[in-house]
């Protein structure tokens, strides 16, 4: 039998835990409700569901950037970067948080077709914001230029040179059919990098199996306004604000 006193003292701890601005509880009173749902009454169930949505701590945020809006000019205008940043990117992030509730709801009703019909929205909006978090940390009005560390190495392996690679990565990126992302990734099966593109917002790593290193939004939202619809000055451009440290950090994580 469903122990309704074990549920509701496990919510009061969510909300005592919640407030005190430590969630920790949320990972069991999450799988007691999953592993239960059956038993439960759909009322309670509902509203399991609903507190579980709106007490989680898994609530995404759009994150701050490290630079100003105006800090990539000329390259991407603070017009586009204001507007890429807190309206485009936190679309997805408010719409994820939406879609995340749904799929809540669903899989506490034990809706295995409705869990299953979210997982497109999960998909565009997850991946956007995941897209989104990288691509502004990929970005630096202090680009610095290869370290001389793994990455270069790595790059020199695969490709020959720098400029090589940029050439590859800027016609295969360019050449995307409508929107999508183009990549630079590591490639956990062979220990070499990989460039390969994404359509929409499809994210790099679940879809293709490579941990992203470098990725480039090339969504007409990321450079319209600056350069209307000749992509490959845009795609020429970012090179001169890419942050490699980032994509040096992130080799040596993916390792
Ligand atoms: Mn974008």
């Amino acid at each position: 039998m469903f122990d309704i006193a074990l549920l509701y003292s496990l919510i009061v701890s969510e909300i005592s835990t919640v407030m005190s601005g430590k969630v920790i509880i949320d990972s069991a009173l999450r799988a007691a409700v999953h592993l239960r749902s059956s038993k439960l009454p759909s009322e309670v169930a509902k509203s399991s569901a609903a507190l579980l949505s709106s007490l989680s701590g898994s609530k995404h945020t759009l994150p701050d950037l490290s630079y100003d809006y105006n800090a990539l000019e000329p390259v991407i205008s603070a017009e586009t970067m204001e507007l890429h940043h807190s309206k485009h990117h936190n679309t997805y992030v408010t719409n994820l948080n939406a879609t995340i509730e749904k799929i809540d709801s669903a899989m506490t009703a034990g809706d295995v077709s409705a869990t299953i019909a979210l997982q497109g929205a999960l998909k565009f909006n997850g991946g956007g914001h995941l897209n989104h978090c990288l691509f502004w940390e990929n970005l630096s009005p202090n680009s610095s230029g290869l370290s001389g560390g793994a990455l270069e190495t790595a790059i020199n392996e695969r490709f020959g040179s720098l400029e090589a690679m940029k050439t590859e990565m800027s016609a295969t990126t360019v050449a995307i059919q409508g929107s999508g992302w183009g990549w630079l990734g590591y490639n956990p099966k062979t220990g070499k990098l990989d460039i390969a593109t994404c359509p929409n917002q499809d994210p790099l790593e679940a879809t293709t199996g490579l941990k992203p290193l470098l990725g480039i939004d090339v969504w007409e939202h990321a450079y319209y306004v600056d350069y209307r619809n000749v992509r490959p000055n845009y795609v020429n451009a970012i090179w001169d604000i890419v942050n490699w440290d980032v994509v040096e950090e992130r080799l040596a994580a993916a390792k």
